[in-house]
């Protein structure tokens, strides 16, 4: 006989939860594409190197950034912007994989957005102790679009706030695999990422790699 661990909870762990209205939680749903996904980022990581970006206001970030697809987020001391080409290699971004673009695809419209089409995915890579301020993503054109994430590697705990910067965010952990979707009434809310906790991830070792697909231009 075999023992089915779901089932000896009651079967009720929950696969999918709302954080709040337009924000959703897919725990796993990335996994399935585990190997394809980072077979991708080694690809693009190859072409495109982390490296770490200066704010405007003269700080390296933490957290170390490349992109692919047709935008790429930067920062340095002129400001935070999109741009067609890698400034560090002086050429385009790589192309978006096939299998990033159906994956963020297939999870927007499982959390009801419909025809997403992302043309940029910033990759964040943290080590221990690297983490992100509070922020709204406020630097796309049009946001109707959500925005998908993908966390692979260590857990972090994500911060998810109000509308304000002063509103409490509340703490959600987010593992290897785990995807959420961000839209709608949840578009422009703060958001962070506390410094990670050292640790070992059998594929990915000491970091967490987080891509954010976005409707940048
Ligand atoms: C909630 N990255 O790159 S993506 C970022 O884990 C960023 O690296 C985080 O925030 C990371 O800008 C988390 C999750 C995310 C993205 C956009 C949001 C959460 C959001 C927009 C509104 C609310
Ligand atoms: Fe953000």
């Amino acid at each position: 006989m075999t023992l089915d661990l779901f089932d000896s909870l009651g079967g009720m762990e929950p696969r999918e939860e709302t954080l709040g209205p337009g924000a959703r939680v897919l725990r796993g749903f990335a996994r399935a594409q585990e190997e394809a996904v980072l077979s991708a980022l080694h690809d693009i990581t190859s072409a495109s190197p982390f490296r770490h970006m200066e704010t405007p206001g003269g700080f390296r970030m933490s957290v170390a950034m490349t992109s692919c697809g047709a935008w790429g987020w930067v920062t340095d001391r002129t400001g935070y912007r999109y741009a067609a080409e890698d400034p560090v290699q002086g050429r385009p971004w790589p192309q978006m994989p096939e299998v990033l673009r159906e994956l963020a695809r297939t999870a927007a419209a499982s959390a009801g957005f419909a025809a997403f089409c992302p043309d940029s995915c910033l990759m964040n890579r943290y080590v221990p102790g690297a983490k992100m301020s509070l922020h709204q993503d406020k630097d796309e054109r049009d946001f109707s679009a959500p925005i998908v994430s993908v966390s692979l590697g260590l857990p972090a705990v994500f911060l998810f706030g109000g509308t304000e910067r002063k509103d409490r965010p509340a703490r959600v952990r987010l593992s290897h695999g785990d995807v959420v979707v961000w839209g709608g009434p949840a578009r422009l809310r703060y958001h962070g990422v506390m410094p990670l906790k050292p640790g070992h991830h059998p594929r990915l070792g000491a970091q967490r790699i987080n891509l954010t697909f976005r409707k940048a231009c």
